[in-house]
């Protein structure tokens, strides 16, 4: 990749009002300092009840600066986490694509690393000199962590029992398999097609599709924090991961069986 290159920000969005403007302005002095690069951020918003569109959109042609590199996709009859990746997708003209939970809970100031994990041809990362097809941030490669705390005891120890199970059963060599943060060339999204699921379990569907296809996928360590504004839309009890586990494990045991 010798010429400019177009890296594509995707931000699946759901009442983030009080997240999305300091998560951008954080993506836009990241990326700005990347050499030979242009870059897009598609905020993929669905009919936001505290308007998170209508504040991107006014941040978007404020009366000081106009920014062209920002898109707003409202979603006014379409709903959840994974359709409003592909609609991101489908709509990014870059050639890297990334994406990213928009409560701040990935931290933007990884979001160069991610991308020069792909773009930088002396990688250190990268043992088997195949290209880098995606970069993943990790909790589980050394130097990462989960972080969170409280009431989100049952949601960490998911994502752990889902990582120790994908040791065992999967033929993907990345540990954080619902880490839902990377940045991945986007043809390689074209050649597994649209992401499949509902919600964080499509991450395990692409990356098992992805080491199908040999595609190198390296991990770059991160540490996930809790959300600290915006309300969570996911469960917080017991009964509620239950429910959500067992769409990740059939996931898990669908590529398992295929292997
Ligand atoms: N467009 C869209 N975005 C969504 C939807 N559900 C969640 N998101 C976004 O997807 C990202 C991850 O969702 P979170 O609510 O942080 O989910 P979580 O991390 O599992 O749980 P909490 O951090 O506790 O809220 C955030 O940027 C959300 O705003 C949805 O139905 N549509
Ligand atoms: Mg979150």
């Amino acid at each position: 990749m010798n010429n400019i290159i177009i890296i594509s920000v995707i931000l699946p969005t759901l009442n983030e009002s009080q997240n999305i403007i300091p998560l951008i302005k954080e993506l836009e002095t990241q990326l700005s300092s990347l050499k030979n690069k242009k870059f897009e951020i598609i905020v993929v918003d669905d009919d936001s009840k505290d308007l998170t569109w209508k504040i991107v959109e006014d941040y978007s042609h404020s009366l000081e600066e106009n920014r062209p590199w920002i898109k707003v996709i409202r979603r006014i009859s379409k709903r959840g986490l994974t359709s409003a990746l592909n609609d991101g997708i489908t709509s990014a003209t870059g050639d890297i694509v990334v994406w990213m939970d928009c409560d701040l809970s990935h931290p933007p100031k990884i979001v160069n690393q991610l991308v020069r994990g792909i773009t930088d041809n002396n990688n250190n990362n990268n043992n088997n000199n195949k290209d880098v097809t995606a970069v993943v941030a990790s909790r589980y490669v050394s130097g990462g962590s989960d972080a969170r705390k409280g009431k989100y005891f049952f949601q960490k120890i998911l994502s752990f029992t889902l990582y120790t199970l994908s040791k065992w059963f999967l033929k993907t060599p990345v540990r954080d398999i619902t880490s839902g943060y990377l940045a991945i060339k986007k043809s390689a999204l074209l050649e597994i097609g649209l992401l499949e699921g509902d919600y964080g379990e499509y991450f395990i569907d692409m990356l098992c599709k992805l080491a199908k296809k040999n595609h190198n996928i390296i991990e770059l360590p991160y540490t996930f924090k809790n959300r600290e504004l915006g309300e969570s839309k996911t469960a917080t009890n017991f009964g509620g991961y239950f429910f959500r586990g067992r769409k990740y494990l059939k996931v898990i045991f669908k590529h398992a069986l295929r292997t």
